[in-house]
């Protein structure tokens, strides 16, 4: 049964009953995606962005064999604190976590997961996983793109991580039938920078748009995900060459190291912070808050 495996907060279980929008907020990027305390800091201020928008924040990760919708602050601290000793849990490690009691942070895919089983069907990050460069010889995609290929929710993101080969995350999306939304854009951010040089499938004008998009899909029953790729503020993007250098490096870097897996994602993003002095993490921070407020407006037209 599945309320022994999922845990919602009162306030999240409320608003679920009462029809209030909602925003589901994943935990990987508290865990492995940021150094602590600036982690911390930046998961509180988004649920109070999600707030100061209207919507209630639902941040989700594994606590005690549940699926935990909607954190305490304590638990928040402890996943910060907890950094890369806590394990990044995505679809196929759900089994053998909760089964096991054991405590985990969401990824993007398995906070879809969890966000589905409670009816949250609006969910804001940072960037998604995608297709990494070098798949063609290493297999690596995320899990994430199969998650958005089966379960329906939709993911606010700044785009797709620089990281990784945008082009072949594009050419998976469009084969698993997901659209990828602009808001206010035909181009495709690129997580740290507003242009890549790829196209989105439409250009989004506002939340209510989307809201309709998105009650159209799922009232035709074409399961899946949308994705809702929203610009860095133009203020707050990092320099296009200086960001390929150091993702080149950091790419150089982790061949050289034989990092795979799980672990390929956490420590690109590590080392672009270091060789962009820090920089990449102001950036990061300031894209996730961006998309809470997106993520709020369309949780609120998706309930009107
Ligand atoms: N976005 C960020 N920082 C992150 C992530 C996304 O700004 O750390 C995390 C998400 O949890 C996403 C995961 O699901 O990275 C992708 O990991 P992988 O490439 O191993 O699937
Ligand atoms: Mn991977």
């Amino acid at each position: 049964m599945i309320e022994n495996y999922l845990d919602i907060n009162p306030e999240v279980e409320n608003a679920i009953a009462s029809n209030l929008p909602i925003v589901a907020l994943e935990s990987t990027i508290i865990s492995h995606g940021m150094p602590y305390p600036q982690n911390k800091n930046t998961a509180l201020h988004v649920e109070q962005i999600v707030r100061d928008y209207g919507a209630v924040p639902a941040t989700i990760a594994l606590i005690d064999g549940k699926l935990k919708v909607g954190l305490t602050e304590n638990e928040i601290d402890y996943l910060a604190k907890s950094g890369s000793k806590i394990i990044k849990a995505s679809r196929r490690d759900l089994p053998y976590l909760l089964s096991q009691k054991i405590d985990g942070a969401t990824t993007v895919s398995s906070t879809m997961i969890a966000a589905d089983l409670a009816g949250i069907r609006v969910f804001s990050t940072g960037g998604i996983g995608g297709v990494h460069r070098g798949a063609t010889e290493t297999f690596d995609i995320s899990a994430d793109l199969q998650e958005l290929a089966n379960t329906n929710v939709a993911v606010v993101c700044a785009g797709i991580k620089a990281i990784l080969d945008l082009g072949l995350t594009l050419e998976y999306l469009e084969t698993f039938g997901i659209p990828v939304l602009g808001y206010q854009t035909d181009e495709l951010p690129e997580f740290y920078t507003q242009k890549s040089g790829f196209k989105v499938n439409y250009n989004m004008k506002n939340a209510t748009e989307i809201a309709e998009l998105l009650k159209t899909k799922w009232s035709l029953n074409l399961k899946g995900g949308v994705i809702i790729a929203n610009p860095i503020p133009k203020d707050k993007q990092l320099d296009f060459d200086v960001m390929k250098k150091a993702i080149d490096i950091a790419l150089a870097e982790e061949k050289k190291l034989g990092i795979k897996g799980k672990d390929s994602t956490p420590f690109l993003l590590q080392k672009v912070k270091e060789l962009t002095g820090g920089l990449s993490l102001e950036a990061n921070i300031e894209l996730v808050y961006n998309n809470a407020k997106l993520a709020a407006q369309i949780a609120k037209a998706f309930c009107n």
